[in-house]
């Protein structure tokens, strides 16, 4: 089978706008198949949605990683390909489509978490669609999502992001801020093959602060949240939480994020911050508003089918 040439087309309907990579070279065939792997891998993601991947040297999170925190395989190798996988705003009409698409196959879509199953079945599937394409079947991969707690399983995915060269980590506000689209990212899911990764010298060097001068402010917001937080929980604060334990006035992690954007232009702002009803499913996980907001862009698109 001509896996390139069915890819090329595939690739040009929906590249990811941050693949940086090289072409792949033939020459270089075993240094340089992490990068047609991330080519491949990107371009699978970007069309469900998930605009960033990063590879990275699993090695690299291993070394930074508490003791507690369980290490991702690295299959005896020195450097292992791993990819970081995480969404900008881009997420938002794919996951509303398969909503869509899944409601009128008579599926429920609306059990437990959507967004979780679905992140879940995409990675899955553009992993295997890539190692189909590459005829490597059989090659072992593990995927673990942000979503995963169990102990064996759970990974530090802000660390993860930073290590990867993804997006840095600022813990003055607990939040990872991507050069380009800020704090307005999702962290989903990371892809651990028994592949060869790229050299410690093809990897980024450590991320820095695009925004240091907005520290103190980021610290004073954080503070007021976490502070306004305590002295407000009164049973009946308590009452109005929602599942995930965020009360209603989760608008000032909102505000929080705003303000770690402060380092964007007006229109990076505009262009990469969530919509209204994509911020709202993701600070309450309201699945009813959800199913409301399905059925209007059903209504206003009428590309679904
Ligand atoms: C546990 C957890 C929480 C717990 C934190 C409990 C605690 N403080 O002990 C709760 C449920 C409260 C929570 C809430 C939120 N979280 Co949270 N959370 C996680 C989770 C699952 C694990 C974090 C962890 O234990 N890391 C390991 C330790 C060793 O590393 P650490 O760097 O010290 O981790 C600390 C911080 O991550 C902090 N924390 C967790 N989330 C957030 C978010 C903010 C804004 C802040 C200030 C701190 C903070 O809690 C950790 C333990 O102290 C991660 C996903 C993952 N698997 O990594 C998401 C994650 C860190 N959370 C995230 C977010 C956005 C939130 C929320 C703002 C709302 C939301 N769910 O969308 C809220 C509100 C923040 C708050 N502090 O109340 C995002 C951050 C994305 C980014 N761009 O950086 C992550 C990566 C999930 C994701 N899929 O993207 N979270």
């Amino acid at each position: 089978m001509n896996s390139s040439s069915s890819l090329c087309s595939s690739a040009s309907l929906s590249s990811s706008p941050f693949l940086s990579f090289p072409l792949f070279n033939t020459s270089q065939q075993q240094q340089n198949q992490w990068k047609e792997f991330t080519r491949l891998l990107s371009n699978q993601l970007y069309s469900r949605g998930f605009d960033l991947v990063k590879a990275f040297p699993a090695q690299r999170y291993n070394a930074k990683i508490l003791s507690n925190i369980s290490p991702l395989p690295t299959y005896k190798r020195n450097s292992t390909l791993a990819f970081v996988i995480a969404n900008t705003k881009h997420l938002w009409s794919y996951f509303l489509r398969n909503l869509y698409n899944q409601s009128q196959m008579h599926h429920n879509p609306w059990n437990n978490n959507p967004l979780d199953l679905y992140t879940k079945q995409s990675v899955a599937e553009s992993v295997n669609e890539v190692l189909g394409i590459i005829d490597q079947r059989d090659v072992k991969c593990d995927i673990r999502h942000a979503f995963e707690m169990e102990k064996s399983r759970f990974v530090a995915f802000q660390l993860l992001a930073h290590e990867s060269g993804l997006a840095y980590y600022n813990r003055t506000c607990g939040l990872n801020v991507h050069e380009i689209a800020g704090p307005w990212i999702g962290l989903r899911s990371v892809v651990t093959l028994d592949l060869e990764g790229p050299s410690i010298s093809d990897t980024t060097i450590p991320l820095e602060n695009p925004y240091p001068e907005g520290d103190s402010l980021l610290k004073a917001k954080l503070f007021s949240i976490l502070h306004q937080k305590n002295f407000t929980s009164s049973n009946k604060e308590k009452e109005k939480s929602t599942a995930n334990g965020i009360s209603r006035d989760w608008y000032q992690w909102v505000e929080l994020r705003d303000l770690a954007s402060g380092f964007m232009t007006e229109e990076a702002q505009i262009k990469w911050r969530y919509s209204e009803e994509q911020l709202e499913y993701h600070y309450t996980k309201n699945l009813s508003r959800l199913q409301e907001v399905v059925n209007m862009s059903k209504n206003d698109d009428k590309t679904h089918s």
